[in-house]
């Protein structure tokens, strides 16, 4: 029914509700949010996720989208680049999840021989408040898993410190310094 159309989402993610006569008043809120307009009640409602799929570009994976910017950015033009797609750096709760990212968005033929060149991506993951107090930084959590690659973290190189997470083709991690240019990888929850 056009009544119901498109508002079956749980009101969890509702940020915002607004009066609208029609659809295409509503696809003027929020550009990265998930719009749900209700004719019969006039009302355009603005979530926050996504009830069905991830949006255009994006990958589901485990009840989670994931965005790969293959646009090689510092860290913090990084977390920017994902706050842009209401979304976050990508935070690795398990192996799964690092193995599936890694396997997905960084494996490829093209990738040259050494692991720390190329085909590596940015995470939220960061010691930058406390040396080796390691963080992910939306949710602010302790990490409790931790993939280090075997010689991570390295803590300093050429004199800078090491305080930024990226993660590897192979799944497992690398301690870099902030400043240094990676792809990223941006992650948000589904409904
Ligand atoms: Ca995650
Ligand atoms: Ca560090
Ligand atoms: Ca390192």
């Amino acid at each position: 029914m056009e009544s119901e159309m498109n508002d079956k989402v749980s009101n969890a993610s509702l940020v915002g509700e607004y009066h609208s006569d029609s659809p295409i008043m509503c696809s003027g809120f929020g550009q990265f949010n998930y719009l749900a307009f209700n004719a019969k009640e006039k009302k355009c409602r603005v979530h926050t996720c996504y009830p069905a799929g991830c949006g255009y570009e994006w990958l589901e994976y485990n009840g989670h989208c994931y965005f790969f910017g293959a646009t090689e950015l510092t860290w913090t033009e990084a977390r920017m680049a994902c706050g842009d797609r209401s979304s976050q750096l990508v935070e690795l709760e398990d192996i799964e999840e690092s193995t599936w990212l890694a396997s997905t968005f960084l494996y490829k033929d093209t990738c040259p021989t050494f692991i720390y060149y190329g085909c590596s991506a940015w995470t939220g993951g960061n010691d930058i408040w406390a040396e080796g107090d390691y963080r992910w930084h939306h949710s602010n959590l302790s990490m409790e898993f931790k993939n280090w690659n075997p010689d991570q973290p390295s803590v300093h190189h050429d004199n800078e410190e090491e305080d930024c997470i990226a993660i590897l083709r192979n799944g497992k991690w690398n301690d870099q310094g902030c400043n240094e240019r990676n792809s990223f990888i941006c992650e948000k929850k589904k409904c």
